[in-house]
């Protein structure tokens, strides 16, 4: 273990953000209660046996006494593919509860029947909020087809009616709350809560946050539905009095896959400074595996080098009193051109027991490595009950010890952020890129570096940009 008293915070950032609004937009979502329960109806506006693609319109209606939290709720459609190999595309074309707040993702049942291999899973974001009892959805207009755009057949899908052409309770779709069936009845030997199905993983856990980071821009509304803020509030880490910069975060596609860029700028000054990060507004994710793609730079895009930059992917919760025990954050963080005492490039990954602000006192073990990272790496760390393991690139980097365990959820974050501004002494603007590919959390399951380059790969093959079912704490 060794601490090191010359760092600055990371944990300010949150520290920061909890006296803002963020932490009221968390949401706090129950458990169903007793006698919580749901009804799905279901038509079809393609209903031809052939179609270029299958249109299930769903509505879900609560049917019991309390509220439900749609978050809760999954629904799901069955299909026979098309082929062994076939991959299909959610999409949705409209809905009252906005389809930014709707999530489709499909899955491979465990026990195939005659008219059933796969299935459509449609979920909710928190954004979609809640039904009170006897209230609906609304109109769901969805739609899926397969990634080709070659022609389905529909007419051996289990879900599936061609004479269902005005709603009504449907029972060959099936709804979970809370991850109990509620309603419907599966393809035989596929019950999605059966807790003897194999694809259930053992000793629990499996859900799953994966963003590819597929938007238009950090006002793109789909981002605020899939649960993350963009930073604008003021305060450290970095530079005191720089700006927190929302319009600095951008994304754009090559070849169909959407990147995230975080750009860092200034010209010497903390009023030209301009830092960036992006969090996951909810504090739900501890135990389990924790994975993105991410591209440091050594140099800056323009101007002269040199700053002390930071460029990060964390976890990280709310330090409730000086040395509480309950702090937890685990870093990758990499400083191209040093900072912190060091005179050149150092990644560091770094797991917190706790700290104190003031004065200075670091509860922390890490790891370090003075090289250059410039370009794609594979950052990936887990946690489970024994030790928080760090990879790079498949290669295992560092363990820490069962003392630097999480005791309660965190964030997920995103930032790059000047130390100081002591690296380059001159007034011309410069500007720096910290590039996100894909972010990955699996929810109590330890995964090697190689399964989570698998699952990623799965989710693309099946047209999945976002997926988020991690329960909240
Ligand atoms: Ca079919
Ligand atoms: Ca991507
Ligand atoms: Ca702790």
């Amino acid at each position: 273990m060794k601490s090191r008293s010359t760092r600055r915070r990371v944990a300010l950032a949150l520290a920061a953000l909890l006296g803002s609004t963020v932490v009221a937009g968390v949401q706090v979502v129950s458990a169903a209660g007793a006698g919580s329960t749901v009804a799905v109806q279901y038509r079809t506006s393609a209903s031809t046996s052939t179609a270029d693609q299958s249109e299930p319109w769903l509505k879900v209606r609560n049917t019991g006494s309390s509220a439900v939290q749609l978050s809760q709720v999954k629904v799901r459609y069955y299909f026979k593919a098309d082929s062994a190999s076939a991959t299909y595309r959610f999409a949705c074309s409209w809905a009252v509860k906005g389809c930014a707040n709707i999530t489709g993702t499909f899955g491979t049942l465990s026990h195939p029947t005659a008219t059933a291999d796969r299935y459509l899973e449609i979920g909710f974001t928190s954004g979609a909020g809640s039904l009170e009892p006897g209230a609906d959805t609304g109109d769901m207009q969805l739609r899926f087809y397969q990634s080709n755009w070659q022609p389905l057949n529909q007419a051996d899908d289990y879900s599936f009616s061609a004479s269902q052409s005005a709603y009504a309770d449907w029972a060959e779709v099936t709804a979970q709350l809370a991850g109990s069936t509620v309603w419907g009845t599966a393809p035989e030997g596929n019950d999605p809560g059966d807790p003897t199905d194999p694809t259930d993983p053992p000793g629990g856990g499996g859900q799953t946050l994966f963003d590819d980071f597929d938007y238009a821009s950090s006002s793109d509304p789909s981002l605020s539905a899939h649960g993350w803020n963009v930073r604008s509030n003021s305060g450290g880490p970095g530079v005191p009095g720089a700006t927190w910069d929302p319009s600095k975060v951008t994304f754009a596609s090559t070849s169909g896959n959407s990147v995230m860029n975080l750009q860092t700028s200034t010209a010497g000054s903390a009023e030209t400074t301009r830092q960036t990060e992006v969090l996951t507004r909810s504090m739900k994710f501890k135990n389990g595996t924790y994975a993105a793609r991410v591209k440091f730079s050594d140099a800056p895009t323009s101007g002269p080098d040199g700053d002390h930059l930071v460029q990060t992917f964390f976890t990280i919760n709310d330090l409730k009193a000086p040395m509480a025990d309950d702090y937890s954050e685990y870093d990758f963080e990499y400083l191209p051109n040093g900072g912190w005492g060091e005179s050149g490039s150092i990644l560091y990954t770094t797991s917190w027991e706790t700290y104190n602000p003031d004065p200075w006192n670091a509860v922390n073990q890490h790891t370090e490595a003075r090289q250059s990272f410039a370009g794609w790496h594979d950052l990936v760390f887990t946690i489970d009950d024994s030790d928080i393991k760090y990879y790079i690139d498949g290669r295992l980097f560092g363990t820490h010890d069962a003392q630097y365990l999480p005791e309660r959820p965190m964030s997920i974050n995103f930032n790059q952020w000047l130390i100081d501004l002591a690296g380059q002494s001159s007034t011309a603007p410069r500007s720096y890129d910290e590039q996100v590919d894909f972010v990955l959390h699996v929810k109590d399951q330890v995964l090697t570096p190689a399964q989570v380059t698998a699952k990623v790969s799965a989710y693309r093959a099946a047209g999945t940009t976002f997926v988020d079912d991690v329960p909240a704490p």
